[in-house]
């Protein structure tokens, strides 16, 4: 038999290969509202290609799902969004977007398995769609930063009135970022790190 003319399955391309150096890895989980950026913040921080399972919306979805205040929106996540980026030559993080739709929101089940924490990802101009995920991390006690994502005609709030309308602890980190910007969205996950890096030193 002849394989010549098969196509050559070729391996997976340097970027997409862990370093070497890297020792540990930690399952982060990206969640928020329906299209406060959680594809966007995956796709421009990941250094991998990143896996995301959008589904255009179609009028099925009307009256179905929410998209009030975004009506622009073509796309929504079904499943999950998932990148990778090495924060040190020993350090890597998983990302794993979550679908924004209350109807999928059964899959954060399974996404939240293993998570070491999480980022929440808020606009400021439907703040209401953050209460139900939030109750559900401190439900879970899963600990969170709280990433405000800058949209151009966003209205800005003071952080303390921020803080009170999420009724957020004075404790849980609460950042501004551009979830379009790579280095935004690192330092967003930096915050993250340094504070569970913080929670787990012991007190002193
Ligand atoms: N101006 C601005 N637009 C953004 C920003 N982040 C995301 N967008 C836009 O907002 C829209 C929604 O972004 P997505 O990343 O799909 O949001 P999502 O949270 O994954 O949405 P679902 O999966 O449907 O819940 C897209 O058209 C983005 O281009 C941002 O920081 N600034
Ligand atoms: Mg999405």
């Amino acid at each position: 038999m002849d394989f010549r003319d098969s196509d050559t399955i070729t391996g997976p391309s340097s970027e997409d290969v862990l370093p070497d150096t890297a020792t540990s890895a930690v399952k982060i989980v990206i969640v928020g509202g329906f299209g406060v950026g959680k594809t966007t913040m995956v796709g421009s921080v990941s250094e991998i290609r990143p896996l995301t399972t959008e589904e255009t919306m179609t009028q099925a979805g009307v009256g179905v799902d929410d998209n009030s205040g975004v009506e622009s929106k073509t796309a929504t996540t079904v499943a999950m969004d998932f990148g990778r980026i090495s924060i040190t030559e020993q350090l890597v993080l998983y990302l794993f977007g979550t679908p924004g739709q209350e109807r999928f929101w059964f899959l954060w089940n399974g996404l939240f398995e293993g998570a070491l924490g999480a980022v929440v990802l808020v606009d400021t101009r439907r703040l209401e769609v953050s209460f139900d995920v939030i109750g559900r991390l401190e439900e879970r006690g899963v600990p969170f930063v709280v990433a405000v994502n800058t949209f151009p005609d966003a209205p800005h709030h003071p952080v303390e009135a921020l803080r009170r309308a999420l009724d957020l602890p004075d404790e849980v980190p609460m950042v501004d970022c551009d979830a379009r910007q790579r280095a935004s969205s690192r330092d967003v996950l930096l915050t993250l790190m340094g504070y569970l890096h913080a929670l787990a030193a012991p007190p002193g």
